[in-house]
């Protein structure tokens, strides 16, 4: 099988526009734009609202491309990984396919249109704004769409968000976002690759089916090899195929994957060959781990578990959801991925829940996540919506969909669950849907009756959950409940609840909560002027595309802390409520483990430039939640669970190991003076939480308003880890001006800084003028007496550095 790829340079026209530009393939009619200077930057000020109107009109794409030789006996075929959505494809001017949807991989048969020579194929790229309003207009009764996009999304499958979210922007770009090629078949191929595995203790069982597409009678042969992550070949076999080829493998001594704190990621790569007399003509690879994943979910006297189990080690998930990195889909790369991702793993992330209003990532999204252990919650593109079930051409569409991207991606290591949506259910039982009774009948016929079948056929080995958040009873039984199923919980933030009523929520598994902050001074200055810089600017606003928000996060502000004095102080400290926030729910559902076994915040990325709930910002600039998460994440945890005037202190261990060492308790003034202090010993099994200390105080408020309680657990390799809290909120805490003093080393391209303070500095930000800064800790508290030692990967001078230091801390936001 012979791949003759079309990519690179292709010519991007729309007549309407009078436009005609180079374009590159893969890419997409924003990126081509832009490169041709033919629009300016879509994120920057409002400029979103002019490069939209622009997808009104269709474009097309088109390139010549030279065929030296046909062969006969063979067939041609035209492979579109991506086609961004609505396309009619010609090949030498005969109307060779029209496409409908941007998920799916079309597989178009050439042969006969296509010549030895000069060819001519030209794609046409319709106005998916154009197509949604027609549906609207013939639309005869209303079917709940997420308010936040152009209507009429829910009849299209493209990415949902493209057309705007409650993050994102209405930039619904197009055009050829994956590859394209010719694909020359002999008389057979390979069409996909099934891999059961059957866990035996120490040994795996395989049970692989290729699928074979044959178009003629003639003898063929399989070759399958397996290889180790050494690259050691653990099997080899070949036969003659025969019916439905399935051949079986035993692996001894399997090297089994593991998410990520719970042992190795081993990856075995499996080669299936097929031969025609000799001759090798077509060939498929996966590469897979071994591993045993399911959800248990057995009742007990809370409900119903929640707890992903993989190789019989129970999971409390620690993790993120995922939204689609850049609305300009020719703007992602693998590079931009690995980094993202990475940044999670280092935070002690081990899941990303890839939520279903976006896309189906790339290949090497999962590739990643099998490579660095991260448990991958696959929702199904479809979010905050009722879809028509009655649309035939949608349904059709929709089920290839599934199928194509199951078969991509269903032997990766990190796949633990395939979700059929995003709220829909919960929407139709909680949020007052128009066309009720349609609503269900539609959401059955699509999650239970269609959708399931499609999953157990194409990727049995995979849990499949009908919706997040649901109960998995019934549908529409307690879809949204904290006894059994997902969770998600959005009380506080948007429905300004407090921060502290986390605490009245003890879910099976919270697979959603958040709180909104804005990214970092150096991204808002991307986007704006100097004159928009405040956050009720009309600019400011247009980059906060959830209602009301910008209120909420100064309603959070107030709750917490004192009245910035600036606008670069506010974008620091709405990243603080966001941080001590999360913090404060996860921290809570860790000292739960058993009851709740997961939490996966709400959100891990951004799309563009813009105030969320992301942890780390479009540019990777992570911001202080990203930094708490390493901590309230981390395998062993600290955390101190206050009420008035007392505390319990909590130790979470989700190691495997069991633990030992000392639990040390300071009671203590900002200036480091201690009033109270003791330690002792603990041990602590692994995989559970337990208290080990109690404090309590009959201070009064005006007395507890310049102390902190501070606990701090030592292993016996002495690793530590600490937590604090006082008594009264941060805003009325008697803080001072600190001196901070730092000393500085430079090796090896790594800068190590020692901080030290005479009185209590809180969520220390070390920053630069110009450098980002990625240290190995952020939004610290420095204590007196007791110096924090931070790393930075560094490649300039040490003066270059200093000169650009910024520290700051809580006090510097209003005194
Ligand atoms: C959740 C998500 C998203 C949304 C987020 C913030 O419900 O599923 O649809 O962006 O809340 O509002």
């Amino acid at each position: 099988m012979k791949k003759h790829f079309l990519h690179g340079t292709w010519t991007l026209s729309s007549p309407s526009l009078s436009i005609t530009c180079e374009g590159m393939v893969p890419g997409s009619i924003y990126g081509d734009l832009l490169r041709n200077n033919l629009i300016e930057d879509p994120f920057y000020r409002d400029n979103e609202f002019k490069v939209c109107a622009l997808m009104e009109h269709d474009f097309s794409y088109e390139r010549t491309f030279e065929i030296n030789t046909i062969d006969d006996s063979l067939q041609t075929v035209l492979v579109c990984e991506g086609l961004d959505t609505l396309a009619n494809v010609y090949l030498n001017k005969e109307h060779i396919a029209s496409t409908n949807n941007m998920h799916r991989t079309y597989r178009i048969d050439v042969t006969k249109e296509l010549r030895v020579g000069v060819n001519h194929i030209r794609i046409d790229i319709l106005s998916p704004i154009q197509f949604m309003k027609q549906k609207e207009q013939n639309r005869t009764y209303p079917l709940f769409q997420n308010k936040d996009t152009i209507k009429g999304y829910i009849h299209l499958r493209k990415g949902s968000s493209m057309l705007g979210w409650d993050w994102g922007p209405k930039l619904p770009d197009g055009g050829i976002w994956r590859s394209i090629y010719l694909e020359t078949i002999h008389q057979s191929r390979i069409d996909s690759l099934m891999i059961h595995q059957i866990h035996q203790e120490d040994n795996v069982f395989l049970r692989i089916t290729p699928l074979l597409e044959t178009r003629v009678d003639a003898p063929l042969d399989l070759l399958c090899i397996i290889k180790d992550s050494q690259g050691s070949i653990v099997h080899s076999s070949m036969f003659p195929v025969i019916g439905s080829p399935t051949f079986d493998v035993m692996i001894h001594d399997a090297k089994k994957w593991y998410p990520c704190g719970y042992g190795a990621q081993e990856l075995y790569t499996i080669d299936c060959m097929l031969f025609s007399n000799g001759v090798k003509i077509d060939m498929q690879s996966k590469r897979i781990g071994l591993r045993e994943i399911v959800v248990k979910r057995q009742d007990d006297t809370y409900g119903q578990s929640f707890t992903f189990v993989c190789n019989g080690i129970e999971i409390f998930a620690r993790g993120a959801n995922y939204i689609p990195e850049d609305n300009l889909l020719s703007r992602t790369s693998k590079l931009l991925t690995r980094d993202l991702l990475t940044l999670a793993k280092e935070a002690s992330h081990n899941m990303i829940r890839v939520w279903g209003g976006g896309i189906y990532p790339e290949d090497y999204f999962y590739d990643i996540c099998d490579e660095l252990g991260l448990l991958v919650w696959q929702d199904l593109m479809f979010a905050c919506s009722v879809y028509d079930m009655d649309d035939v051409d949608f349904v059709d569409t929709m089920k290839v969909e599934i199928k194509d991207n199951l078969i991509r991606i269903r032997h990766h290591a990190c796949l633990a669950l395939i979700c059929g949506n995003n709220e829909n259910e919960t929407a139709i039982e909680h949020w007052n849907v128009p066309s009720l009774e349609r609503s269900k009948d539609y959401y059955i016929r699509q999650y239970v009756t269609t959708i399931q079948p499609i999953v157990s056929t194409y990727a049995p080995q995979i849990t499949y959950w009908v919706s997040s958040p649901s109960s998995g009873k019934t549908p529409f039984e307690g879809s949204n409940s904290d006894h059994f199923g997902d969770m998600h919980y959005w009380g506080v933030w948007h429905n300004n609840e407090p921060i502290h009523y986390y605490r009245h929520y003890f879910p099976r598994f919270m697979s959603e909560f958040g709180i909104q902050s804005f990214p970092a001074l150096k991204t808002v200055e991307t986007f704006t002027k100097e004159m928009d810089r405040n956050i009720f600017s009309y600019v400011m606003e247009v980059h906060q595309k959830n209602n009301t928000a910008n209120d909420k996060i100064l309603n959070y502000i107030g709750k917490m802390f004192q009245y910035p004095k600036d606008f670069n102080s506010l974008l620091y400290v709405s990243q603080l409520i966001q941080a001590e926030g999360i913090r404060y729910g996860v921290e809570h559902w860790r000292r739960f483990r058993g009851q709740c076994m997961g939490a996966v915040y709400w959100q891990l990325n951004d799309c563009y430039p813009v105030a969320s709930w992301s942890s780390i910002d479009y540019f990777h600039r992570p911001k202080a939640l990203y930094y708490h998460s390493k901590k309230f994440f981390s395998d062993v945890l600290l955390s101190i669970e206050e009420t008035a005037n007392q505390a319990n202190i909590h130790l979470s261990n989700e190691s495997l190991q069991e633990i030992q060492g000392a639990i040390h308790l300071k009671w203590m003034d900002v200036d480091g003076i201690i009033i109270e202090e003791r330690s002792h010993e603990v041990v602590i099994l692994p995989q559970t939480s337990a208290i080990v200390d109690h404090f309590s105080t009959t201070l009064e408020y005006s007395q507890l308003m310049d102390k902190v309680l501070v606990v701090e657990f030592t292993n016996k390799s002495g690793q530590r880890v600490s937590n604090q809290v006082s008594f009264v909120p941060d805003k009325h805490l008697s803080l001072k001006k600190p001196q901070i003093k730092t000393l500085i080393h430079l090796q090896d391209q790594t800068l190590t800084m020692e901080l030290s303070t005479d009185t209590l500095a809180k969520y220390v930000e070390i920053g630069h003028n110009i450098h980002d800064i990625r240290a190995s800790d952020q939004y610290f508290h420095l204590f007196p007496n007791k110096p924090i030692f931070v790393e930075v990967p560094w490649n300039d001078s040490i003066e270059e550095f200093v000169n650009g230091l910024q520290l700051r801390s809580l006090v510097d936001t209003y005194l």
